[in-house]
């Protein structure tokens, strides 16, 4: 009887640790793959990707590595609050990522575990996962009045100085 608890027990956080671990890959994949995300989040944000992407649909462009390898430009600093569209190119020539987080102050001053932004520190609104060079995406969200930081989160490019602040009004 007792091993048989114990047994069921195992099988349970055996479960539990699949269910974490495919949470997980499901908020760094989907890199290659054309599709539109599930909610992640606290904001809400849909994330699409390939040809479920349509950057006509943006309201912000967003361009990654295309002047500076690990520099970010927007179409506008700013964007009015509610449901905001970042229209996503890579145009470096290594794989970049687009995340957004709601931060006061410096953009360079996030919470860092390592070369990468904090993520146990860090409230990640939304996450494009690790785009290849020419890959494009879309990223809807609904943003409050504040200040964001939008960076890439890919390995070490936050430290690398792969970020830019943006406003919310
Ligand atoms: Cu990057």
């Amino acid at each position: 009887m007792e091993g048989r608890m114990s047994r069921g027990l195992r099988w349970g956080v055996l479960a539990a640790v699949f269910v974490v671990a495919g949470l997980l890959s499901g908020c760094v994949g989907g890199d290659s793959e054309d599709g539109t995300s599930e909610p992640s989040g606290t904001g809400g944000a849909t994330v699409a990707t390939g040809e479920a992407a349509n950057l006509a649909d943006a309201d912000i462009s967003v361009t990654l590595g295309a002047t500076r390898e690990f520099g970010i430009e927007l179409s506008s600093p700013t964007a009015a609050a509610g449901e905001v569209t970042f229209g996503v190119t890579n145009g470096g020539k290594l794989p970049h990522g687009f995340a957004i987080a709601r931060h006061d102050g410096d953009p360079g001053s996030l919470p860092q575990d390592g070369l990468n932004v904090d993520a146990t520190q860090v409230d990640i609104l939304a996450d494009s996962g690790s785009m290849d060079p020419g890959a494009t995406a879309t990223i809807t969200l609904d943003l409050e009045p504040g200040s964001y930081v939008i960076f890439s989160n890919t390995g070490g490019h936050y430290s690398a100085g792969m970020f830019i602040g943006f406003t919310v009004e």
